[in-house]
């Protein structure tokens, strides 16, 4: 069994997020706002049901699945894309595909060391962003 996700997680570094967005087309200006915020994660995890909350001070953006039922989803307030994702277990880490208009479009989450790691994929470009538990549990 791997670790629970659930909690919350505070965001403390995210690399090549600027190339992450690029792929996904992002204009500059919106770019410029989300590079300088902190993301929080707010994670309630049931077995294999999931709710995944993206935190922060400009947008927020929720997603819920289970693990190995393909679902649809909207990027809203991100890429505004729509697409089919599917989240399984590879091991310990959760992965997601999302089949779309991008190629090689997905994201792994694992724990790690306490820390919550997220690896965002986008033709073939890599964000990594890593998050600690909350002071506040
Ligand atoms: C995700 O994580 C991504 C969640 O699915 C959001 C993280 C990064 C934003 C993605 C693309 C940038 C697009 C537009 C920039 C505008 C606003 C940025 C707002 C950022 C906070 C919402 C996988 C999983 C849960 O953890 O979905």
């Amino acid at each position: 069994m791997p670790a629970s996700f659930s909690g919350t997680w505070d965001m403390i570094s995210n690399v090549n997020f600027e190339g992450y967005m690029i792929a996904l087309g992002i204009s500059s200006n919106l770019r410029k706002i989300a590079l300088k915020l902190k993301q929080r994660k707010v994670i309630e995890q049931q077995g294999d049901l999931f709710i995944i909350k993206t935190l922060s001070t400009f947008r927020n953006y929720t997603i819920s699945f289970k693990v190995d039922c393909e679902f649809q989803e909207f990027t809203k307030g991100l890429d505004n894309r729509h697409v089919k994702s599917l989240v399984v277990w590879q091991d310990n880490k959760l992965v997601c595909e999302q089949l779309g208009e991008k190629k090689n479009r997905g994201w792994a989450h694992w724990i790690e060391d306490d820390k919550l790691h997220l690896e965002l994929y986008c033709e073939g470009e890599v964000c990594k962003q890593v998050f600690k538990k909350s002071a506040n549990e």
